[in-house]
């Protein structure tokens, strides 16, 4: 018996939004671009290597400052790592989990994080620090701006891998109306320069199956933070 629709979930996500191409670049602000479909031929290197950091610093939820657990899980791996806990926000040389050093960078996230970056402008990005977000069905990450980086004037390339989000790239103030921009599977977002204090946030992730990464979204956003 045929059915009319195998996978009916996923792709009705996004269907009122405009489709993208691999290869596509749009420019989300001055000095801020989406790059459709960029990580996609880096894959079969990157997630292997996703994986053994996973293995060495896995998930966890961390609490804010305000005490209230994020729906998002993380990990990092680099020099320094973004944690948050009762105390703040802030970089470490140690997964507090652990009290290991976060482990290292693997060398396709840093060539794949600067050759993302050389197409927005910045020529000599040195990241140091990848965070990596984990959301489930339901997780979201409410407006902020990232600011306890101690350069502001490198970039951030934000990779999207698995299920698709809806992120919100804001102004300089919370209140400010932000863009809707749907993220998808191999994206990559370069912000820098004169954009990097935007409001920035993702709107609940709705429920679906990727058939490489399942029914998650893994977010790995690179910086300069130390
Ligand atoms: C996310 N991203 O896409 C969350 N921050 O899951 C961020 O918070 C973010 O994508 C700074 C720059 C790019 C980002
Ligand atoms: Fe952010």
């Amino acid at each position: 018996m045929m059915r009319n629709n195998d996978n009916p979930i996923t792709l009705d996500l996004f269907a009122d939004e405009t489709t993208t191409t691999p290869g596509q670049v749009e420019r989300i602000g001055e000095q801020s671009l989406v790059l459709r479909g960029f990580a996609l031929p880096w894959l079969d290197r990157l997630l292997p290597a996703l994986e053994a950091v996973l293995q060495a610093a896995p998930f966890r939820q961390m609490v804010t400052p305000g005490g209230f657990t994020m729906s998002v899980a993380l990990s990092s791996c680099g020099a320094l790592g973004w944690t948050t806990d009762r105390s703040g926000y802030r970089y470490t040389a140690h997964d507090p989990q652990t009290g290991r050093p976060w482990p290292d960078m693997p060398a396709v996230f840093r060539e794949l994080a600067q050759a993302a970056a050389r197409q927005a402008q910045f020529e000599h990005f040195e990241p140091d620090s990848c965070l990596i977000n984990r959301y489930v069905p339901g997780a979201r990450m409410s407006l902020h701006q990232d600011k306890n980086e101690r350069q502001l004037t490198a970039p951030i390339v934000s990779m999207s891998l698995g299920l698709p989000a809806m992120f919100q790239f804001g102004g300089f103030e919370r209140s400010d109306k932000s863009q809707r921009i749907p993220l998808f599977h191999g994206d990559i977002v370069v912000w820098g320069g004169v954009d990097r204090l935007r409001y920035h946030g993702v709107l609940p992730l709705k429920a679906g199956e990727h058939p490489r990464l399942g029914a998650q979204r893994i977010n790995l956003t690179f910086r300069t933070a130390g």
